[in-house]
């Protein structure tokens, strides 16, 4: 509306005005109707038509579009001000003797009244059954708001909220949203910027999977996702918006706080967070609501005649923005409305005061309140609220609008005064600064409004189911009876058993309909385009094209009801539907068996903070790292071969990782996951890597299951009485297992030499055993010495050095050195991988079987038991050249 309608030619005068008189007669939504019909003849005749993503500087709901707020505003108003009050003194008391604890006042303050309309007006709890309630993604460093009101009905006590930030005793309350750490309460961690809207997108999908797969009802539930402006700038945030567009999930809600600041300083001081957002989403197929304007500016806008004002609103840049909201009515008045003649006109007759307390949109419950009820009744689309607000709204000279706003967790006396008589608080001057936490007590017209409003929507938020009461039945391992009774003499990939196996499970009575396949454009890789066609792809709109392969028996089928989500190329929102269906358990209290299945280099190393966050959320399913190995997926070179995922997997706590040989060690393992996941309800998740080489897998020994869950088996002993010492203990894990044994045939045809052969599904489960082992005994200095389960494996076959060589660097199977009895000798594949015959690169890395002969002898002279000499000789023997560079080094 910034345009002149008297320049220009007279032709364009004439269109101008022609505009502006619909617009005056019959609103603007004729207005955009007459536009569009000309706009279309215009583009169909070729013309090149301006492009703009953005509408004007103000909001997209007209007031006369704005439907009355159905709440008792005083009362409202009084909870939102205790809910602002408890929420900043909540963090000043944490920070009152020093400020080692931290805390964020300003995010809530800017926040308050957006979570407000939508606790009291929008969002279902779960007890509803005819619901199922909404999925709440709070912005992470807002928690002390989100305590503030729990406090105010009575789900948390003063203890709590005075030990904020103090959880070691127990009594205290997290930082920000952990459901590991709360988990009756919080239910999504999102305070790592960028992970809460790429998981809620994802969430939001699958929640019509779930329907589509005829699971669930989800067609009430929404999800809402608070995130900030300056977290808009993490490409995770921005990443999978096309797909939200895309998938027309209309049951998605994210709601954008523009309160213009990140932490250092301005979230684009010299442009405009709103428009450039508006920009992306409108772009990416959103249905996008700017909250910018409270209810004051109306009544200028309206008499807003030469579009001067919107002009104004227009040039100014968020940086000023910022600074207007640090000073007060009469800056305003000089530098903003000052700026044209016209403008300063509009407010000459208004007070300094009055000009102050024109307020944004975020902080305005009826434009709120207006903004999320067009976002809940739109369909067809996703749609974003890009609200504005000022950042520390409230806290005057001690935050508000300043640079350092984020961070302040300090109020000197003047400013909480002021904060209390702005929000209207019922504290005492002499009181004020003890910080009391207000609560309404029960039977005030207060208390009961707030618990009305929980009543009418369903029960309290957030809160997290912790377990769901979907029984399952789990089979048992003689169900996966093609993986126990070996290959029969062909020669298989750890791959392909474990598709035969997944394959097997989603024909389960019981389980098949849960199981969730995802892949990342990978399915051929791991020859799981069978799945395509027998069980389908999930996509919300069928197949809308004949495939290519039709003729074929596997072809390409996609299906309202497909099983498969077959994601694209993207780890990371791979990562995020597993996430969702992994923790369907609690969000939907249907429990999901998710099998995602990626090259294992694109797993930790790529989406390592979403691990951690889904270890955070108790997530529960597999994750399968496929053509794992630093050797095993030889053609591929450095940026594809992992040595080392299971070095990060190993750092997330309840992630239980393997590293099996043999299609039996798979079964085993994936049936005791699926014991202890579906039927235990333990909040672990699995991680296996599985290999693309081909050999024969034996039968089960028997009596090895335990081991193999434990984390290593005596998969052959030593055979020959082995003569005076001359005798090791080689352990192997995955692919190098296989030159395990072959390294102790050479040994005993070469040298002489026996060897028991352990297999080690998981050197990472053998360590967690040992230390907590060593831990018990630490503490119990007087109680009879606990062994490791390690240790008592290797000490049962009596006294010999252990060489033990993986895919993997050497810190992998160095993780158990602590607890070997005697000599330990790690071989492993540190450095840079690279394309070759994997014979190759196994001698590269100096972990084949000439590496574990040498090994193995050097081991033995060490302990006087052969002459150094013989080493030599088999240095020599096996063509190893002593001068070469390391691996690690070329
Ligand atoms: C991945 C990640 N990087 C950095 C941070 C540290 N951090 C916490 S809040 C914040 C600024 C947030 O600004 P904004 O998103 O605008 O939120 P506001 O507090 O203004 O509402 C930063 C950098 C983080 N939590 N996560
Ligand atoms: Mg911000």
């Amino acid at each position: 509306m910034a345009h002149d309608v008297n320049a220009g030619s007279a032709e364009e005068r004439e269109w101008a005005e022609a505009v502006a008189s619909v617009i005056a007669v019959d609103g603007l939504k004729r207005a955009d109707a007459v536009l569009a019909s000309a706009v279309e003849v215009a583009r169909r005749s070729g013309a090149k038509l301006p492009f703009s993503a953005n509408t004007a500087y103000i909001n997209t709901i007209p007031p006369d579009e704005e439907p009355d707020h159905p709440g008792i505003r005083e009362i409202e108003r009084k909870i939102r001000s205790a809910v602002r009050w408890n929420a900043m003194a909540i963090v000043l008391r944490a920070n009152k003797t020093s400020t080692e604890l931290g805390g964020h006042i300003a995010s809530f303050q800017s926040a308050a009244t957006l979570y407000d309309t939508g606790f009291m007006h929008f969002w279902h709890g779960a007890d509803d059954p005819a619901h199922g309630g909404d999925l709440i993604y709070v912005q992470g460093h807002s928690s002390p708001g989100v305590y503030a009101r729990a406090y105010l009905e009575g789900r948390l006590s003063e203890e709590q909220l005075i030990n904020f930030r103090q959880e070691v005793a127990g009594k205290g309350l997290p930082s920000y949203p952990h459901p590991w750490l709360m988990p009756d309460f919080w239910q999504f961690p999102t305070v790592s910027m960028g992970l809460g809207p790429l998981m809620a997108i994802y969430q939001a999908r699958f929640l019509r999977y779930l329907e589509g797969r005829g699971l669930a009802d989800t067609s009430k539930r929404k999800i809402w996702v608070f995130c900030g402006d300056g977290e808009m700038d993490e490409p995770e945030s921005l990443g999978a918006i096309s797909l939200a567009g895309r998938e027309k999930l209309d049951n998605l809600i994210f709601v954008i706080n523009c309160n213009l600041q990140k932490l250092d300083g301005p979230v684009r001081g010299n442009g405009k967070i709103i428009q450039e957002l508006e920009g992306d989403f409108r772009g990416a197929g959103w249905n996008v609501v700017k909250l910018i304007w409270g209810t004051g500016w109306d009544e200028l806008l309206a008499t807003d005649t030469t579009g001067r004002l919107r002009q104004l609103m227009e040039e100014c840049v968020d940086g000023q923005y910022q600074t207007f909201k640090s000073k007060d009515g009469a800056y305003i008045r000089q530098h903003f409305f000052g700026r044209y003649p016209e403008t300063a006109a509009m407010v000459a007759g208004w007070s300094d005061e009055k000009i102050w307390s024109l307020t944004r949109g975020g902080h305005d419950p009826r434009k709120i309140y207006a903004a999320y009820k067009a976002a809940v009744d739109h369909k067809g689309q996703p749609t974003v609220i890009l609200a504005k607000t000022v950042k520390g709204y409230g806290m005057g000279e001690a935050g508000e609008g300043m640079m350092i706003a984020h961070q302040a967790k300090k109020m000197g006396d003047k400013p909480l005064r002021q904060f209390r008589d702005r929000f209207m608080i019922p504290i005492k001057d002499e009181d004020i600064e003890k910080l009391p936490f207000l609560k309404f007590a029960e039977g005030s017209p207060e208390f009961e409004y707030l618990k009305a409003r929980r009543k009418a929507l369903g029960g309290p938020l957030p809160k997290r189911r912790e377990k769901t009461d979907v029984v399952l039945d789990i089979p048992p391992l003689s169900a996966f009876e093609a993986q126990l009774k070996g290959s029969d003499g062909r020669e298989v990939s750890t791959t392909m058993a474990f598709v035969q196996l997944l394959t097997k499970l989603m024909r389960d009575k019981s389980l098949g309909s849960r199981v969730v396949p995802i892949v990342p454009d990978e399915s051929r890789t791991f020859g799981m385009e069978g799945m395509f066609r027998q069980f389908g792809i999930f996509s919300h709109v069928g197949q809308l094209y004949s495939p290519e392969d039709a003729e074929q028996l596997m072809y390409y089928k996609e299906s309202t009801t497909g099983q498969v989500l077959e994601e694209g190329i993207n780890e990371a929102g791979a990562f995020a539907s597993w996430i969702a269906a992994a923790t369907s358990y609690s969000a939907s209290n249907q429990p999901m068996i998710p099998f995602y299945i990626y090259y294992s280099m694109f797993g930790f190393q790529r989406i390592g903070d979403l691990a951690w966050a889904a270890g955070d959320m108790r997530a529960r399913g597999f994750l399968l790292g496929g053509t794992s190995g630093r050797t095993t997926l030889n053609g591929e070179g450095l940026q594809h071969e992992d040595g080392h995922s299971h070095i990060l997997s190993a750092t997330i706590p309840n992630c239980v990782s393997y590293d099996p040989t043999y299609g039996y060690e798979l079964a085993v393992i994936i049936q005791d996951g699926l014991r202890r996941m579906y039927g235990a309800q333990e909040d672990v998740f699995y991680y296996i890597t599985t290999l693309n080489e081909n050999y024969v897998h034996p039968p089960m020994p028997a009596g090895c299951e335990e081991g193999i869950v434990k984390g290593m088996y005596l998969l052959k002993a030593a055979s020959a009485k082995p003569k005076s010492g001359r005798k090791v203990q080689l352990m192997g894990s995955g692919a190098i297992l296989r030159e395990v044994i072959a390294g102790a045939e050479l040994l005993e045809k070469d040298f002489g030499v026996s060897a028991d052969i352990w297999s080690v599904t998981s050197f990472t489960e053998l360590r967690r055993e040992a230390l907590e082992v060593e831990r018990w005994n630490l503490l119990h200095p007087e109680e009879p010495t606990r062994v490791s389960y390690v240790a008592n494996c290797l000490a049962s076959r009596g006294e010999a050095p252990v060489i033990a060589s993986t895919d993997y660097m050497k810190l992998f199977a160095d993780q158990i050195r602590g607890f070997v009895p005697g000599t330990y000798k790690v071989l492993g594949t540190d450095g840079f991988g690279r394309s070759d015959f994997r014979r190759e690169l196994r001698s590269f890395f100096e972990v084949d079987r000439h590496h574990v002969a040498v090994a193995a002898l050097k081991a033995l002279a060490e302990e006087n038991k052969v002459p150094s000499k013989q080493v030599s000789e088999a240095i020599k023997k096996y063509g190893i050249d002593p001068e070469r560079l390391s691996p690690t080094r070329v």
